[in-house]
C-alpha cells in the first residue's frame, strides 16, 4: 500500500476484486466519522462497479478495528449521536451486493466486530480478538452488534460477550461459528485473497442472488425464505452464465463468466 494518510484506502489487486483497508494505525484503526463516510462511499461505489466481483475489508495485517472512535463520541449529548445518523452509513455497507470478506488480524472489538459481521465471510487469525466491550465504557453495541452477534452465535454465548466485555480470539471465534475460518495470523490476509479469488472466478448473478437470498432468508420464515430461494433460482435460468455454465460442463472446459 502507498503511504498516504487517508483513513481508509482502496485497491484492487485485480480487476475483480478490490481491497478496503482502514488506515488508522496510530488510532488502532478507531472508526471516526471520516471513516465511516468513506467507508461507505467506497462500499456504494464497489457495489455498483459491475467489473468488482468480491470485496475484501481488512485493517491490515496488525490490527482489524478498535471500535467507534471514543475521543469522537466522549462528549456527544444523545440529540448528537441521533442526528449522525450513522446507520445510514453503516447501511451502505451491508447493501453491498457483492459478496465481502473481512480478513481479520489483531483487535476487532466494538463497531470493528460489528464491522467484521457485515461482511458475509470471516477469515480470523489464530490471536485475533473479537469483542464487544462497550459495557465497559458505559454504552452497548450500536451498529448491529446485538443483533448480528446473537444470530452467528447464539443468544448465550453473545450475552456473555455482550455483558461481560470479554475478548475471546481467532480460535473461539472460529468454533463459535463467528468466523467461517481461521489461520495462522500471518495468513490471514492470502487466505482472503484465495478465497476472493474464487469467488471473482464464480458467475457473478449467482453469486450476489445467493448473498441476497441468504439475507433476507434469515430473516424471514423458512416458507418465505424458500421462496426467495425458488424465485432467485429460477431468475438465473435468464442469465447466459448459467448457459455458459453447464456448457463448460459438458465440454470439460473452463467456463467464463461475464456477469450476464
Ligand atoms: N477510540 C479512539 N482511540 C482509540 C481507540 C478507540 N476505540 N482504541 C485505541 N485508541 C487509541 C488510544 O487512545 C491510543 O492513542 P494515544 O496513543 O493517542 O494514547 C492508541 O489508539 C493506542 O491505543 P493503546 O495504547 O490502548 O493500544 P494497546 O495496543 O495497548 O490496546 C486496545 C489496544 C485493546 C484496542 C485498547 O486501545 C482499547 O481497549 N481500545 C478501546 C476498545 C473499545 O472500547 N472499543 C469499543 C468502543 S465503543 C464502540 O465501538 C461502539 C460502537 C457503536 C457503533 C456506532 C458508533 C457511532
Amino acid at each position: 500500500m502507498q503511504t498516504t494518510t487517508d483513513p481508509v484506502v482502496v485497491t484492487r489487486p485485480t480487476e475483480r476484486i478490490a481491497i478496503v483497508q482502514l488506515n488508522r494505525p496510530d488510532a488502532r484503526n478507531a472508526l471516526n466519522q471520516e471513516s465511516r463516510m468513506l467507508l461507505a462511499r467506497h462500499f456504494e461505489a464497489l457495489g455498483r462497479d459491475l467489473d468488482i466481483r468480491c470485496v475484501i475489508i481488512t485493517g491490515g495485517n496488525k490490527v482489524f478495528a478498535a471500535g467507534a472512535d471514543l475521543k469522537e463520541i466522549a462528549d456527544a449529548s444523545a440529540i448528537e449521536m441521533h442526528q449522525r445518523q450513522v446507520h445510514r452509513l453503516w447501511k451502505a455497507i451491508s447493501d453491498c451486493p457483492k459478496p465481502v470478506i473481512a480478513a481479520v488480524n489483531g483487535y476487532a472489538l466494538g463497531g470493528g466486530c460489528e464491522l467484521a459481521m457485515h461482511a458475509d465471510i470471516i477469515v480470523a487469525g489464530r490471536s485475533a480478538q473479537f469483542g464487544q466491550p462497550e459495557i465497559r465504557v458505559g454504552i452497548m453495541p450500536g451498529a448491529g452488534g446485538t443483533q448480528r452477534l446473537t444470530r452467528a452465535i447464539g443468544k448465550f454465548r453473545a450475552m456473555k460477550l455482550l455483558l461481560t466485555g470479554q475478548p475471546i480470539s481467532g480460535d473461539e471465534a472460529y468454533a463459535m461459528g463467528l468466523a467461517s475460518e481461521v489461520v495462522e495470523d500471518a495468513k490471514v490476509q492470502d487466505r482472503a485473497m484465495e478465497l476472493a479469488q474464487m469467488i471473482a472466478d464464480m458467475p457473478p448473478l449467482a453469486a450476489t442472488q445467493i448473498k441476497e437470498t441468504v439475507l433476507a432468508g434469515q430473516d424471514a420464515s423458512l416458507e418465505t425464505g424458500l421462496m426467495l430461494e425458488r424465485k432467485a433460482f429460477h431468475l438465473l435460468f435468464a442469465s447466459r452464465d448459467q448457459k455458459e455454465g453447464m456448457a463448460a460442463f459438458f465440454d470439460k472446459r473452463t467456463p467464463t463468466y461475464l456477469g450476464q
